[in-house]
């Protein structure tokens, strides 16, 4: 099947690189997104989230005149759903962008298009819900228009090379609807395709990132465990992990995102009575960050009451913008509600707003009068202060690292108290 031009709706983290790419591979593209300030930042030439390399791929696409940016879908060849899927408070699934997205396709669509959902999505979501409102045209999937459930799986920080090289799934209503998919996909895609049914591609992606939060919460677990039992868990983990078959992921102050933390509940919504061990993963995850805090107060001698602390990094993870699900925020509430005075410094979003959390745009404003420095987020840029330099800036002799970034060496020739997270040797 050959496609011109193509309507990608959801200008986010996989939207608009997706979007990007498509249009700098010669197709013309149209980025739909419903805030105005998403499509006014990208119609001036700016954009709106931190990727690597996004910046320079965006102007490139709407540069060569093939991307443009508007609030509505209209006529096209293919249509792309890239929207996000957050849930509700009991973790329930918010599938209202997926739905309103699909509904605003339906004046669009002709025969012959192919319409693809990337959000990730519960089980049986492109079958049970996108069809029929697709079908409310007066048109059949798999008959007058193909239909696909293609799994984004990039990595936030590496997005712009995953997309391309990364092996991608499409999961067809029916056999042609993949294979329309798979033409549309291979005009950048250079990982393998496979092709498959839409319900087997959404279970795909849950998998995987469950698989992940599983794996990350036995982890956690064994910190919790190394701290019991009076050893290091980080050098116990890399001894364990030279067995030929085992892999275990690194312990931290939790899990964060929109995916991780997000898809193993759609799997628990959607069969709530065969996924305990699903759910207790996500539970041990999300205790996370109230480990942290019972770190920080033994690292201040059990007071946290009026304690000074600075936390350094707020984002869900290493060298990213993404303040979503984070559970480095998490923390800096748990810590205020403790009693704590805290004040937080991410060097990605310096000038961040976030409700009823303290942030400096400096790291010296931030550590300036603190008791305790807190490592939350391995960024490269903390990862690298240099333990003399901030000696200086700070009163704090104390510090407590969550993700293995700083050497205990280097802080404590300087008199600096070091606690690490599932480190107890004392
Ligand atoms: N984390 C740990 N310990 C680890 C690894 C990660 O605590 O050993 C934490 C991170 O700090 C972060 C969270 O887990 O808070 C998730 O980070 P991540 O790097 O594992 O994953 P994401 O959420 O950035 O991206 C994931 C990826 N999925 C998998 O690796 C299976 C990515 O490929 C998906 O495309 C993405 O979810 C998505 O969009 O679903």
């Amino acid at each position: 099947m050959n496609f011109e031009k193509i309507c990608v709706l959801g200008l986010g983290y996989i939207g608009l690189p997706t979007a990007s790419t498509f249009a700098t591979h010669g197709l013309k593209v149209v980025g739909v997104d419903v805030n105005p300030a998403v499509v006014s930042t990208l119609q001036s030439g700016q954009i709106h989230i931190h990727e690597p390399g996004l910046r320079t791929l965006v102007q490139a696409a709407v540069g060569s005149g093939n991307l443009i940016v508007r609030p509505a879908p209209e006529e096209a060849d293919a249509f792309i759903i890239a929207v996000p899927t957050p849930f509700f408070d009991d973790k329930r699934a918010d599938m209202r962008a997926v739905i309103s997205a699909t509904e605003a396709i339906v004046p669009h669509l002709r025969r012959g298009n192919l319409v693809v959902l990337e959000s990730t999505s519960p089980p049986r979501t492109t079958v049970d819900l996108v069809k029929p409102i697709l079908e409310r045209s007066g048109m059949k999937a798999g008959i007058d228009f193909s239909l696909v459930y293609s799994p984004e799986r990039v990595l936030p920080g590496q997005i712009l090379r995953e997309l391309i090289e990364n092996a991608r799934v499409i999961g067809g209503f029916d056999r042609s609807s993949a294979e329309a998919g798979r033409d549309l996909y291979a005009t950048f895609v250079l990982g393998e395709i496979f092709l498959t049914d839409a319900t087997t591609a959404e279970m795909c992606k849950l998998m995987e990132n469950t698989y992940r939060d599983v794996n990350i919460a036995i982890a956690n677990e064994f910190s919790r465990l190394a701290e019991r039992f009076g050893i290091d868990v980080w050098e116990a983990i890399s001894l364990a992990n030279r067995h030929p078959r085992v892999r275990i992921l690194n312990p931290g102050p939790g899990v964060g995102g929109h995916c991780i933390s997000v898809d193993p509940w759609f799997l628990v919504e959607a069969a709530p009575d065969i996924t305990s061990l699903i759910r207790t993963a996500r539970q041990v995850n999300d205790s996370q960050p109230a480990e942290v805090v019972e770190l920080v107060r033994r690292a201040l001698e059990g007071q946290l009451e009026g304690r000074k602390v600075a936390a350094l990094g707020l984002s869900y993870k290493p060298d990213v913008d993404d303040l979503r699900e984070s559970p480095a925020i998490e923390v800096a509430h748990l810590l205020q509600k403790a009693g704590a005075v805290v004040t937080c410094f991410e060097p990605f979003k310096p000038e961040s707003d976030i409700p009823g959390l303290k942030t400096v745009p400096t790291l010296a404003q931030a550590i300036d009068e603190a008791d305790v420095l807190l490592l939350l987020v391995g960024h490269a840029g903390l990862r690298s202060i240099d333990p003399f330099v901030v000696a200086q800036l700070t009163k704090a002799r104390s510090v407590v690292d969550t993700v293995k970034g700083w050497d205990e060496a280097s802080w404590t020739t300087l008199g600096f108290g070091f606690h690490r997270l599932g480190v107890n040797k004392g």
